[in-house]
């Protein structure tokens, strides 16, 4: 790193407070100067991003190399477009129409904004914790030859104090320290306010203690240097500081100088003579607002003296709303600066009326030379990266054999060819999973191709020649990361993962698998990772009431629908083996395909008799969504519409009623969530004047406009009931409503009504004239 001039610490001086103000500014002008047309508050956070300026103008500026990634913590958004903005990358266009639609978003992000933005954040807590699994994907690929040393960079978080009461950032530290990651910082604006008020006091220590106990190295900036200098002269006043409340020290800095006098002056009288005697208000507030994560000074050395990689946190103190009207009160979260405070502003930072987008406005012609050449020397990434995709070829994926299998096996037995293959495909396959891996049947590909660990891990029981059917020894050329039982740190893991083509050109498979019910554990990141349009196969299983004997608390019932409301995942619930190699060939490609998605299959442990197939026509279908498993005559008046492990029940209903409904037709739906979305789209287009008809209602149309159907899933039966929206046809649905409970297949499916009886009651009643 390159040491910095004294002249360079005064452009840093000036760059903060640019930053500072063009963040202000620009939530400013959304919110007061822009033009509103529906009277909604615009809103935006000029506290917490003048909260953070320092920090970010000492990382841009100077600390931060070209292959490093940052999480900027959602709040201090506008702070990272002011960067931009001074390095050229971001537009005047952009800032002005901040918060407004197509412009500069609230909180980064990485698919939406012009700018680079390594991982969007908004979530908080989730923006954090995805650094850690960044790193430690660049391990991965470092180990596995995929990325040279000079392109390896560090992982850098950007935290409000607050946001460290999310638990899944001690979830994410916990896995790190097992998988040794490294080349991390964490850095946080120790503001000591959340969004409602001041927060906890003395946390500083407990973060010190707990990212410690995980191996990190903490670093406190607490004072800056003019702070520190006056306190070390006078214990007492030192003494009497430290002791402050965080609501106390707030409601000083934001009282300002003459309380900070009558404070001391009744609670330490003599003892600070010297020090209010040299010092007016005004340098008595300016004094004590010198925290370390406001003093370049503190915050360059800080930085360059971390230049190992050993992960670590820096605490930095710092005033939330420094520098603006409301500092330091603690309703400041979502506080705006009213005109005429704005325009104080202005002229305390020598901004002219009519220049304040001006980059360089207010910097004298002798510091100019100075920042503009930290400007051009700053060596962050100015564009967006490209996305690397496209350049790996998915074999076909045959169907494993065998008359009755479950599609848990089958996606076991996928797995095991394909690591048997030696196709370029598996070897950028990289699986994980939390503590399931076993019993979600990955341990076949973990047997042939091995845990990642960055140090050689034998496997104790193997050595010692102990009978087990599962290989379990790590090494760095291993192909699957092992987790502990936190459903979030998969998601994370596999955002991560996911988003290898974009953050380091190399694209990855990552396949992760839990069981169904706990997807819900750690949907807040599943949804997150979707955000970043990280691409992943997602493999849930076993689900549904179709457990039997595990009973209700592990028993699935919703993750369809929540699969329908998810933007960027699709849902694939196959039947039968065929299906499923089907879906995962289509999974990978749409991994590796610019416009593609991420999977999740809704798999089951139920073995089922598989069917005959004449020809191949059902794929296309199956892959669509869904396909006539039976044909039904034209115009019938009736189908049965089956999803998943409960296909045998729809299939011997179908057999059974055929003689007394004459054209019964029997559907199998492969995925609601593309039915759905075929639908709406087709709508939605139909108004530009395209007719197509969606594949749903090409299924359903070839029934009689007012037939019935009988829906069935182990699942909620909204996830298929809303087929009777489509073309106005009646809908018996059947499915699970209630929390499931130990049982055998035959007495949970009688008791929910997903069996041939309750198929046949449901026909009955469609049929019936009413
Ligand atoms: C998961 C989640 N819950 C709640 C919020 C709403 N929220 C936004 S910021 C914030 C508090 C932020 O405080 P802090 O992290 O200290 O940041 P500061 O603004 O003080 O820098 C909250 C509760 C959110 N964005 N994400
Ligand atoms: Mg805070």
């Amino acid at each position: 790193m390159l040491k910095p001039a004294t002249t360079d610490i005064e452009a840093l001086k000036i760059l903060d407070d640019r930053l500072r103000w063009l963040s202000a500014w620009t939530i400013h002008h959304a919110n007061h100067v822009r033009e509103s047309d529906d009277g909604l508050k615009v809103g935006g956070h000029q506290a917490s991003c003048a909260s953070m300026s320092a920090i970010m103008a000492a990382l841009y500026f100077h600390a931060l190399g070209p292959n490093d990634r940052v999480a900027v913590k959602p709040h201090a958004g506008p702070v990272l477009h002011a960067i931009h903005y001074l390095l050229g990358s971001q537009s005047r266009e952009a800032l002005e129409n901040f918060r407004g639609f197509g412009g500069a978003q609230s909180y980064p992000s990485r698919t939406k904004d012009r700018i680079p933005v390594d991982f969007s954040t908004g979530s908080v807590g989730l923006g954090v914790a995805i650094t850690l699994f960044a790193s430690l994907v660049q391990d991965y690929l470092s180990a596995h030859g995929w990325l040279d040393e000079q392109d390896r960079g560090r992982f850098v978080a950007l935290i409000g104090d607050a946001e460290l009461d999310e638990g899944n950032i001690y979830e994410a530290i916990i896995e790190g320290a097992k998988h040794d990651v490294r080349n991390l910082w964490w850095i946080i604006d120790y503001n000591r306010q959340s969004l409602d008020a001041t927060s906890a006091d003395r946390m500083f220590e407990r973060f010190d203690e707990i990212f410690r106990s995980c191996g990190w190295r903490v670093v406190e900036l607490r004072y800056g240097k003019r702070l520190q200098a006056a306190l070390n002269k006078n214990k007492a006043l030192k003494g009497w500081f430290e002791e402050l409340s965080n609501a106390e020290l707030s409601s000083l800095h934001y009282q300002g100088g003459a309380a900070w006098r009558a404070r001391i002056e009744a609670e330490l009288s003599k003892k600070a003579g010297p020090l209010l005697r040299d010092h007016d208000d005004a340098s008595l507030a300016n004094l004590f607002t010198d925290l370390g994560g406001h003093c370049m000074e503190s915050l360059v050395e800080a930085f360059d003296a971390a230049d190992d990689d050993v992960p670590t946190l820096f605490v930095a103190w710092t005033i939330k709303g420094f520098g603006l009207p409301f500092a330091g009160h603690k309703d400041n979260h979502a506080g705006l600066m009213n005109p005429t405070q704005a325009a104080s502003l202005r002229d305390a930072m020598g901004v002219r009326e009519g220049e304040e987008w001006a980059p360089l406005e207010g910097i004298g012609d002798n510091a100019r030379t100075g920042v503009e050449a930290l400007l051009d020397r700053a060596r962050i990434a100015r564009e967006k990266r490209s996305r690397g995709f496209g350049d790996i070829k998915v074999p076909p994926i045959p169907a494993p054999a065998g008359d009755e299998q479950s599609t848990q096996a089958a996606f076991g037995r996928i797995l095991l060819e394909l690591s048997k293959s030696g196709s370029e495909l598996a070897s950028r396959i990289v699986t994980t999973s939390p503590d399931v891996t076993v019993s979600t049947n990955l341990g076949a590909w973990v047997n042939q191709r091995g845990l990642f660990r960055r140090n050689e891990t034998p496997d104790v029981f193997a050595k010692a020649k102990i009978a087990s059917a599962q290989k379990w020894s790590g090494g760095n050329k291993g192909q699957h990361i092992e987790l502990g039982i936190a459903e979030s740190n998969l998601f994370l893991m596999l955002a991560a993962a996911g988003l290898s083509g974009d953050l380091f050109g190399t694209r990855l498979f990552p396949i992760g698998t839990l069981y169904d019910p706990f997807i819900a554990r750690g949907l807040d990141s599943l949804n997150y990772a979707c955000y970043q349009d990280a691409r992943f196969l997602l493999v849930a299983t076993p689900s549904g009431i179709t457990l039997g004997p595990e009973g209700g608390a592990h028993q699935s019932i919703n993750p369809p629908l929540i699969a329908l409301g998810q933007p960027g995942l699709r849902h694939y619930e196959p039947a039968y083996a065929d299906e499923l190699a089907a879906m995962m060939e289509e999974a990978f490609r749409l991994i590796d395909d610019p416009s593609g998605e991420s999977t999740y299959l809704r798999l089951s442990t139920r073995s089922v008799a598989q069917v005959e197939r004449g020809d191949d026509n059902w794929r296309e279908g199956a892959l669509a969504g869904g396909y006539w498993l039976r044909e039904p005559d034209a115009n019938a008046e009736a189908a049965i519409v089956g999803m998943g492990a409960v296909m045998p029940e729809a299939l011997a209903a179908w057999e059974e009623l055929i003689d007394d409904v004459p054209g019964l037709g029997l559907l199998a739906v492969t995925s609601p969530d593309l039915l759905h979305r075929g639908w709406t789209a087709a709508q939605a287009a139909r108004w530009n004047g395209e007719r197509n008809p969606s594949h749903v209602e090409q299924l359903l149309s070839q029934l009689s406009s007012t037939a019935g159907l009988v829906t069935l899933a182990d699942a909620a039966p909204a996830s298929l009931s809303w087929l009777g929206g489509v073309l106005g046809q009646r809908v018996a649905p059947l499915g699970v409503e209630k929390f499931g409970q130990t049982g055998s297949l035959a007495d949970l499916y009688a008791a929910y009504r997903l069996d041939g009886a309750a198929i046949t009651e449901a026909v009955a009643e469609l049929l019936l004239p009413q």
